[in-house]
């Protein structure tokens, strides 16, 4: 399989995080998508390519325009306002609040187009996200031209980002503007299997109403997982989409047996779907020894969620969203891709 990677992300690190009233760094860290590099040359997957430059057409089929028109002005902004550390947004229009009038003050910018302070920005953020969406572009081409399957090494993470905002460590949503590109290059039905440990409530949102793009999610409960506020059963898509988004919310401490019996359904539902290609957003971060997750799948898991997605027989484009567990990182997510090859 045909890994494509970006150097770029290393420009997006340093970001700070808050933890139970603690700053920390930041868990979303240049390493990880060092370590994953690092595993594909050592298990001998395949070549390792550079991204083809894109521009922001793809993106905006799935974000809004103004979204995305605001990402690369971020770090500018921020600098011409005086500021030096990184920005982080601070104040969001929830309920009571003007959430229709986007301010012209940077930190109030910031608030306007995300959902939580968890996407901030240093000087090389804005070349990382949209590295990583050439990533994922070029990647989906391989797959269009013929590959059974490629990997995107995506860094930053995509799938907790929505039409109009960032968050999760997420900006633009690569399993989202992939699946989208899919449609657009002919393909009749797309499906995005998302194995992440937390939902991925921007891919939820941004295909909701439509029947074309089939989303499947397996995560943590939001009533007491992050991100909390989507991702519950009784999500299930509205209007034509209806039906077309299933959830699997499951507990804190839930291992192998329970989650694979999830993805079982889920692979079940998604081949009576009948996709004409899949786009997994590839979360290792259910991993037992994640250090911001509650499930307990091993290294040994890893190749089997790979097999079960092989056993579909669809066109694959994986692209990596979380996982967290540094030293592990590497194993698990080339182990999904082996375990996929067989
Ligand atoms: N600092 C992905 O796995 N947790 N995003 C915040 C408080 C946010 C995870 C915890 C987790 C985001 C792509
Ligand atoms: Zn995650």
């Amino acid at each position: 399989m045909k890994t494509v990677f970006s150097p770029l992300h290393a420009g997006h690190g340093g970001q700070m995080e808050l933890v139970a009233g603690a700053i920390v760094p930041g868990f979303e860290k240049p390493s990880r998508a060092e370590i994953i590099r690092k595993r594909v040359e050592s298990e001998k997957l395949g070549p390792i390519l550079a991204p083809e430059i894109h521009d922001l057409t793809a993106a905006k089929r799935v974000h809004a325009a103004d979204y995305i028109d605001f990402l690369p002005t971020v770090w500018p902004q921020w600098e011409a306002a005086g500021k030096s550390g990184s920005a982080i947004p601070f104040a969001w229009p929830t309920r009571g609040l003007r959430g229709d009038v986007p301010p012209r003050n940077i930190e109030a910018l910031l608030g306007f187009y995300s959902f939580d302070g968890g996407a901030s920005f240093v000087k090389g953020t804005w070349d990382a996200i949209k590295s990583s969406y050439d990533v994922a572009l070029t990647a989906a081409q391989l797959v269009k031209a013929g590959e059974r399957a490629a990997f995107a090494l995506c860094r930053p993470p995509g799938h907790h980002a929505g039409a109009a905002f960032m968050g999760g460590y997420c900006f633009i949503n690569n399993a989202a503007v992939a699946a989208q590109w899919f449609r657009d290059q002919g393909a009749t039905r797309v499906a995005v299997l998302d194995v992440d440990y937390h939902h991925g409530n921007g891919t939820q949102e941004i295909f909701y109403d439509r029947p074309d793009i089939q989303v499947i999610n397996l995560h943590g409960d939001p009533m007491t997982e992050y991100p909390f506020f989507l991702g519950h059963a009784d999500e299930r898509g509205a209007g034509a989409g209806e039906g077309f988004n299933l959830n699997y919310p499951l507990p804190f401490g839930t291992s192998w047996a329970k989650w694979n019996e999830a993805l079982e359904d889920a692979c079940q539902k998604l081949a009576a779907y009948a996709p004409d290609v899949v786009v997994v957003s590839l979360g290792v971060d259910t991993f037992e020894k994640d250090p911001i997750s509650q499930f307990k799948l091993t290294s040994a898991d890893y190749p089997k969620i790979g097999a079960r997605i092989a056993r579909l027989g669809l066109p694959s484009l994986f692209v990596m969203e979380g996982g967290y567990a540094v030293d592990e990182i590497g194993i698990n997510a080339v182990g999904v891709l082996t375990g996929f090859e067989g």
